[in-house]
């Protein structure tokens, strides 16, 4: 069986896969651009994929031999997942093994923003280190404030825990499901979506990324949110109008903002909120840490070598194709 990797990933998964007996397919070239992939993926049983192509109508149709895909990512958004109920391809993703690496990359942005961490690195850089100017660049203290998580599944968990221990922050959130685990060990209360917006200090986003939630955060939301709130989505750039986040920020409407994705990705250098002091943006590393990415290599090869044995895989997205 083939199974074409557009990107290398750790040695662990490479090699969980050869010695199952499978054909790895990796091109040289690691920076291959789907529309590239023809040469490869033409023979390909299985698809390892590592980051956010596209996989529609058109792929499968384009390469009918594919009939399983397993993602290295736990999010699944960019799988077109009716289409592959249709044609019976499961398709795995890695959940849990990257949800302390993504939730502690929220946790980092939350406290960049309130510290003005890359402002404050800047200034050492450009040489404009001023001596302790009793208002300039000030932060703000995040004990005792309201953090209000947005989507409390494993990665909000872990962020809500993370800030609940460090700073005593009161936790609130809104869900498709109340979480009983958070309430219980966090204390946590569950909110309407009006209450997230309105009560919270930090505003995290960790939900599931599904067209309806397509600039959800937008102008009307910021609006409603506190002055001194702060804003940080580790989860996908579509969550949040970037421009209406722009003026929000330029109007004091809300206070800060931290990101790990942005829309689009990669960001434009020229972006204007790439100018603001009070925002700080990671290029999508929220699953970048050695433990969280070998994680995701196992058990995306634990989905390939499953399928290649014809049985289910442990890790699905679509587990309703069986
Ligand atoms: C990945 C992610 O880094 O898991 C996800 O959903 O967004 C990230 O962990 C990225 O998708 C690379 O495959």
């Amino acid at each position: 069986m083939n199974v074409f990797i557009n990107k290398r990933i750790p040695e662990i998964g490479i090699n969980m896969l050869k010695e199952a007996g499978l054909n790895v397919i990796i091109p040289e070239n690691g920076n291959l651009v789907q529309e590239e992939w023809g040469e490869y993926c033409k023979d390909a049983d299985a698809i390892l994929n590592v980051g956010i192509n596209k996989f529609d109508k058109d792929f499968f149709d384009r390469f009918p031999k594919v009939k399983a895909i397993a993602l290295y990512s736990v999010g699944f958004d960019h799988v077109d997942i009716k289409e592959a109920n249709a044609r019976k391809i499961p398709v795995g993703n890695t959940p849990d093994v990257l949800s302390k690496a993504t939730a502690d990359t929220a946790f980092l942005l939350m406290q960049s923003v309130a510290r003005r961490a890359s402002y404050n690195f800047q200034k050492v850089k450009d040489g404009n280190w001023d001596l302790f100017d009793p208002l300039e660049a000030l932060g703000q203290e995040l004990y005792g404030k309201t953090l209000g998580i947005f989507g409390l599944g494993r990665i909000g968990f872990e962020m809500a825990k993370n800030s609940h221990r460090a700073f005593d922050m009161n936790i609130i959130y809104h869900n498709r499901h109340r979480n009983e685990q958070a309430e219980k060990e966090l204390n946590a209360t569950y909110v309407s979506f009006e209450e997230l917006i309105t009560q919270s200090d930090v505003l995290s986003v960790h939900a599931n990324y599904t067209p309806e939630h397509a600039d959800l955060f937008n102008k009307s939301v910021f609006e409603k949110m506190k002055p001194g709130a702060i804003f940080v989505n580790t989860a996908r750039g579509g969550f949040h109008n970037q421009t209406d986040l722009y003026d929000a920020l330029t109007s004091g409407k809300i206070w800060g903002a931290g990101l790990d994705v942005t829309n689009p990705e990669p960001m434009s250098q020229d972006d204007p909120l790439l100018q603001l002091s009070n925002v700080c943006v990671l290029p999508h590393v929220g699953s970048a840490t050695m433990e969280a990415r070998s994680g995701m290599a196992r058990l995306a090869a634990e989905n390939i070598i499953a399928f290649s044995k014809g049985e289910k895989m442990p890790h699905c997205a679509n587990p309703e194709v069986y």
